[in-house]
């Protein structure tokens, strides 16, 4: 069942997030899809999904990256879209003083140079401490989590978001925002 769950989370990531073209899905700008639509579009490309095994991917989430809508019709991923199909409205918020941001010793060069960008997603995630920083940095190599000077970033006029399940979001983090540990 875990394993079940596991790969249905990665399924709807995948549709969710990135490709609901794939299914032949539509999303709202707001990234949310009709269940019963969602399920109809995955068993019509061989994914066999019911209500009660989505709900239990969305209630066990470790990351909470699902929700459903209040009225039980619609789920959506919370964060880390790269499809242009949306576009999410999040509030903008007042930030922490500090952020964090994980990622792979690799990037480093790269990140001094230009800051730290989206990529293929539409905003750059960062983390409110230094254990999920390390988590998701552990991700994509050897973990090393830096400091984002988000307080400053803020009173600059730079925008940030928070997300239901609490990862923040902004554009972009120049490099004059970001420490790197000694
Ligand atoms: C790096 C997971 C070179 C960045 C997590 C990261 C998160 C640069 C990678 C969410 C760079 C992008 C997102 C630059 C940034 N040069 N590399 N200038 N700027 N990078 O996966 O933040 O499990 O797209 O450091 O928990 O790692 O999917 O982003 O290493 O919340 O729900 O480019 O994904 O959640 O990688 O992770 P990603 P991320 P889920």
């Amino acid at each position: 069942m875990a394993d079940r769950l596991t790969e249905t989370s990665k399924f709807l990531s995948y549709v969710l997030r990135h490709k609901p073209q794939a299914i032949g899905l539509a999303l709202d700008n707001e990234g949310w899809a009709g269940i019963d639509a969602l399920i109809a579009a995955a068993a019509a490309n061989g994914t066999v999904l019911d209500r009660d095994l989505i709900r239990a991917v969305v209630d066990t989430s470790d990351k909470k990256r699902f929700a459903i809508s209040p009225d039980g019709a619609r789920i959506r991923a919370v964060q880390g879209h790269s499809t242009a199909e949306v576009a999410i409205a999040y509030e903008p918020v007042e930030p922490p003083e500090q952020l964090f941001h994980g990622t792979a010793s690799r990037f480093l060069e790269s990140i001094r140079a230009e800051g730290l960008v989206a990529g293929s997603r539409h905003l750059v995630h960062l983390s409110p401490d230094v254990e999920t920083a390390t988590a998701v940095g552990r991700r994509h190599g050897r973990p090393v989590v830096l400091t984002v000077a988000a307080g400053a970033m803020h009173r600059q006029g730079f925008v940030f978001h928070r997300a239901e399940n609490g990862v923040w979001l902004t554009k972009s983090v120049p490099p004059a925002f970001l420490d790197e540990p000694d």
